[in-house]
C-alpha cells in the first residue's frame, strides 16, 4: 500500500473533530488527569457516563509518576489496595498494612483502564473559567459547564478566545493548586460549601489525618462541583499526605459513587 500523508492528515483532524464534539455535552467533566481525576473517570465511564477529562500536560498521571521524591514507587494501604487489585495493578507487602506499587505501572494502568472503560481524555487543554447559571439571585448559581482553552495558548500567553463545554457534573481534581474553585471563589459572587465559604487552604503534611479527611471532604463544594483528590483537602482546609495513594484513589472512586448517585436520581425523577 502506498502511504499519502493527505490521507493521515485528514484522519487525525476527522476523528479528532468527531471526538470533541460528541463530548460538548457530557455527564462529567474532570479537571485534572492526576491519579484522582483518573480513578474517577475510570468508575464513571464503567457506569456509561459520559466523561471528558481534561489535563493540562502532554502526559496524564499528575503527581503518581514520580512516586516521592522521584523515588518512582508508591504506597498504599488496605483499603487503597483493593483498587489497585480492581485495577489490575501489582502490589507489594512491604509490612503490615503496606502495599508498594511501581509508580510507573500503576499510572499507565489506571490511564489505560479509564480510557479503555471509555473516558475520554483531552490533554494539552486547561481549564481557565466555569460557566455559571443563576436561576434567582447568587444563592441559586450553579456551575453547569467548563471553559477550556489550549495550554499552547496559555504558555504563549496569546490572546485567544477559549471555547466551552457543558457537564451536569464537574470534578476538580486539579491537586494541591484547587484551580477551578479559587475561580469559582473569585468569580462567582456565591459562597462556597466550606465553613468559611472560600477556599480554606491546604495544611502541612500529616498523613495519617490526611487521608481519612481526603475521603471526608470529597464532596460537593459548590452547586454541580465536586472536589476530590489533594483538591477535596485544600478546599476543606486538611493536611497534605505525601506520597501514600490509598486516599487519592479512594477519593476518585468515592467523587465517581455520589456522582452516579445524583445522576441516577435525576433520571428517576424525570
Ligand atoms: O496533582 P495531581 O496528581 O492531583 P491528585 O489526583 O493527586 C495528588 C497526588 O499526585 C500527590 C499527593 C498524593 O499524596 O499529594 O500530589 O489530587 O494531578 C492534578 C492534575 O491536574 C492538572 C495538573 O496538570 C495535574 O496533572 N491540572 C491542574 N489544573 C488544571 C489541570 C487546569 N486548570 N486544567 C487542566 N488540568
Amino acid at each position: 500500500m502506498k502511504l499519502d500523508e493527505q490521507v493521515i492528515t485528514r484522519a487525525i483532524i476527522e476523528r479528532f473533530t468527531e471526538k470533541w464534539i460528541d463530548h460538548l455535552d457530557v455527564d462529567v467533566a474532570i479537571v485534572g488527569g492526576g491519579p484522582s481525576g483518573l480513578v474517577a473517570a475510570y468508575y464513571l465511564a464503567k457506569k456509561a457516563k459520559k466523561v471528558a477529562l481534561f489535563e493540562r500536560k502532554l502526559s496524564i498521571g499528575g503527581g503518581m509518576w514520580g512516586g516521592g521524591m522521584m523515588f518512582n514507587e508508591i504506597v498504599v494501604q488496605d483499603e487503597g489496595k483493593k483498587v489497585l487489585d480492581e485495577l489490575g495493578i501489582s502490589t507489594h507487602p512491604f509490612q503490615t498494612g503496606y502495599y508498594t506499587a511501581d509508580a510507573v505501572e500503576a499510572t499507565t494502568t489506571l490511564a489505560s483502564r479509564a480510557c479503555q472503560a471509555g473516558a475520554r481524555v483531552f490533554n494539552l487543554m486547561c481549564v481557565e473559567d466555569v460557566i455559571i447559571r443563576q436561576t434567582d439571585g447568587p444563592e441559586s448559581a450553579r456551575v453547569v459547564g467548563l471553559v477550556i482553552n489550549w495550554t499552547a495558548v496559555e504558555t504563549a500567553h496569546l490572546h485567544v478566545d477559549p471555547l466551552t463545554v457543558h457537564a451536569r457534573y464537574i470534578i476538580d481534581v486539579t491537586g494541591h493548586a484547587t484551580e477551578l474553585m479559587h475561580i469559582i471563589e473569585r468569580k462567582s459572587g456565591s459562597r462556597l460549601l466550606t465553613k468559611t465559604g472560600k477556599v480554606m487552604g491546604e495544611r502541612s503534611l500529616w498523613a495519617e489525618v490526611a487521608e481519612h479527611t481526603t475521603l471526608e471532604n470529597t464532596r460537593e463544594a459548590f452547586p454541580g462541583v465536586y472536589v476530590a483528590g489533594m483538591a477535596a483537602n485544600a478546599t476543606f482546609g486538611s493536611y497534605r499526605m505525601g506520597p501514600i495513594f490509598g486516599g487519592m484513589l479512594l477519593s476518585g472512586k468515592k467523587a465517581a459513587e455520589l456522582i452516579i448517585q445524583r445522576l441516577e436520581d435525576i433520571k428517576k425523577s424525570a
